[in-house]
């Protein structure tokens, strides 16, 4: 991949932490992402109405109404654009000649006493490998003498959140804004990853499979939760160069592996883990911004009960199921639908369920009873990438399980989604169905109720998809007979 690999040369534009990480030319990474949203917007708009694409970056953040600072995190579109690690910039994109611009503030003297050499628009201009670099208070001049019709800014919804993007206050007083192409253009164009922001996916993803690795054999029972997720964090950061974690990490050991958002501050993985115990870890690191989110499960004291391996095996199978199926042109919901049927089938082989097939019990929703999520969705600069509901595209399922997916779409060559079946045991969910005789009648109450404990597995892998099927970039061992092997110190990989 020219510009960006571990030994691609390094120029001015190039991000890298040092050795050995992954040096990425901004030139080729967002060049040719602006070139394609450039691209994209030509197309729909008419040569009279290409004006100047006019995004803001994020904003420098207090802590409440301290004078605390948390460690600045660029906004997503802005960095897919311009790759900027500063805050309080703005950026624009000429539709006309493609040329891309990038304002910066003008910082007082004191600000090199406390953070550091102010650099100039020319220094600026070779490290983000745009055309032009002027600082904030010369945007309005600049957009005056470019002329465009108008301004194209963001505005829309994001579909994960409900929350609204905003468009920034314009540089230019009577410049119309056209609030309608940019959002669409620049959201789908994230769907659709490059193959260079594969290559920083798949070492998102190289990292964070050694650290589900470091994890796996630093495991033993009456340790601290805490004390796994440190141990991810660290690999991470001391071999990956990858200074955060893509979102909170999940370090869930026994019946905590059931509740799918532990580790949140109120319950900060804080348990002492037991010998018998399965213990559940979702955690990803964060490269260039670009993430992998990585779950494995494994019984903390490196030995599957036989009750533990059934239900692992049966989430295995499902996630190989879904994998050898994915490519081009199938729907997203029809992978949940076979990801449900293989768990169902599992359990009843396990004797959890009974009195019916395969057919009755998803007619029961009982997939939504053991796997409340959706079986996966799009990652990228966001864990929960954008993209997923386009305005055109297939509306959000109304049936249990399917309607938590965060994308119903038909899958594409270069989407990066993630595949995370699972079968849960949470009481909140499987003590009402046990009442409900719609679904107790499948169910095996002893069964059911001596598992409680198990909390549940989970098995995520990060999967490009490719003109003829699909390809994972998580590299962890999957096999219980490989889980145990390299819990007890076998060469992985
Ligand atoms: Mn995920």
């Amino acid at each position: 991949m020219a510009g960006v690999g571990v030994d691609a040369p390094i120029e001015a534009d190039t991000y890298h932490m040092g050795p050995g990480t992954l040096r990425i030319s901004r030139k080729a990474l967002h060049g040719k992402i602006r070139e394609k949203l450039v691209e994209k917007l030509r197309a729909v708009l008419p040569e009279d109405k290409r004006g100047l694409v006019f995004l803001e970056g994020g904003k420098e953040t207090h802590l409440y109404t301290s004078d605390g600072e948390p460690l600045f995190r660029q906004e997503a579109y802005f960095h897919y654009l311009f790759g900027v690690q500063e805050c309080d910039w703005t950026g624009a994109i000429c539709l006309k000649t493609g040329k891309a611009m990038l304002f910066m503030p003008r910082l007082p003297e004191s600000y090199a006493v406390w953070m550091g050499r102010l650099k100039g628009p020319e220094e600026i201009k070779a490290k983000y490998a745009v055309d032009a670099v002027h600082f904030q208070d010369e945007a309005a001049e600049v957009v005056r003498g470019l002329a465009p019709p108008c301004l194209h800014v963001l505005r829309g919804k994001n579909t994960d959140s409900g929350l609204d993007v905003k468009p920034p206050a314009p540089p230019v007083e009577g410049l119309p804004l056209e609030e309608e192409a940019l959002f669409e253009a620049i959201t789908e164009c994230r769907v659709f990853k490059t193959p260079e922001e594969v290559e920083v996916i798949r070492y998102a993803n190289r990292i964070g499979s050694e650290a589900h690795i470091a994890m796996m054999r630093a495991a033993r029972p009456g340790l601290m939760e805490y004390q796994l997720e440190s141990t991810f964090l660290h690999h991470c950061y001391n071999k990956g160069g990858s200074r955060s974690a893509m979102y909170t990490p999940i370090a869930a050991s026994g019946p905590n592996a059931a509740i799918l958002h532990y580790g949140h501050a109120a319950a900060p993985n804080d348990r002492q883990m037991q010998a018998g115990d399965l213990s559940l870890l979702d955690c990803g690191c964060d490269y260039y911004l670009y993430g992998s989110d990585i779950t494995t499960t494994w019984p903390v004291d490196g030995k599957f009960t036989p009750e533990q391996r059934a239900v692992y095996e049966a989430v295995l199978k499902a996630q190989r199921a879904v994998l050898a199926a994915m490519k081009p042109g199938v729907m997203w919901p029809d992978m949940q639908d076979l990801a449900y049927r293989v768990i169902l089938e599992g359990l009843a082989d396990a004797g959890l369920l009974a009195q019916g097939s395969v057919d009755d019990f998803m007619a029961a929703e009982l997939g939504a009873l053991f796997m409340p999520h959706g079986l996966g969705h799009f990652l990228g600069l966001n864990t929960h990438d954008v993209g997923g509901y386009p305005p055109k595209g297939p509306a959000r399922p109304a049936r249990p399980g399917f309607n938590r997916l965060r994308t119903a779409r038909a899958l594409e060559p270069g989407m990066v989604i993630t595949v995370e079946p699972g079968c849960y045991f949470n009481p909140a969910l499987l003590l009402p169905a046990l009442e409900d005789p719609k679904q107790s009648r499948f169910l095996v109450r002893d069964k059911i109720m001596a598992h409680l404990n198990m909390g549940g597995v989970r098995l995520e892998d990060n999967v490009v998809i490719t003109e003829t099927g699909c390809e994972s970039l998580t590299h962890v061992p999957r096999d219980p007979e490989v889980v145990e092997a390299v819990m007890a110190g076998k060469a992985w990989p």
